[in-house]
């Protein structure tokens, strides 16, 4: 049983994609993105981000989506332990962040923005996937 076990799992992780979320943090708040689409996500708040394309690293995938979505330059920090399944194939993993520079405005897929001081982190509807890394970002905003 070990023998068929051990690649089994070790396929599936391959056919995995990862969904990097940044937790990005300027002058001691957190970033908060309201979904605009899909309609089932619509609505809900998340951490932004977006799927690691093949040849990417984490990090690079990052930097693009925030960029594209939010028009903001930052630089990825650590890895928030843990990983939170989205569905079929989909896996959310989540990095802290530092804004480098610009403005974040919703350029697509979001329809709001705030930044949230560690008392605020129940101040919006978090999407329940996106939780367990807010949590932990807040901790260790909170602790800066
Ligand atoms: N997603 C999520 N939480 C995040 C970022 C993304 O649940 N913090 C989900 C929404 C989509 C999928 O990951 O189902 C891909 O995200 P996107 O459409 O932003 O590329």
């Amino acid at each position: 049983m070990r023998a068929l076990g051990g690649p089994r799992v070790t396929l599936r992780r391959m056919n995995q994609t990862v969904v990097v979320a940044g937790a990005v943090y300027d002058r001691g708040r957190l970033l908060a993105a309201r979904r605009s689409a899909p309609p089932e996500l619509a609505g809900g708040w998340e951490l932004p981000g977006g799927k690691v394309e093949p040849g990417e690293s984490p990090q690079q995938a990052l930097v693009r989506e925030l960029r594209e979505e939010l028009g903001i330059e930052t630089e990825p920090l650590t890895r928030i332990a843990g990983e939170w399944p989205l569905g079929p194939g989909l896996v959310l993993h989540a990095w802290t962040a530092r804004l480098l520079h610009g403005e974040a405005r919703p350029l697509q897929d979001h329809d709001a923005l705030r930044w949230l001081a560690p008392e605020e982190a129940d101040a919006v509807d978090w999407l329940p996937q996106d939780r367990p890394a807010v949590a932990e970002a807040m901790r260790i905003l909170a602790a800066c």
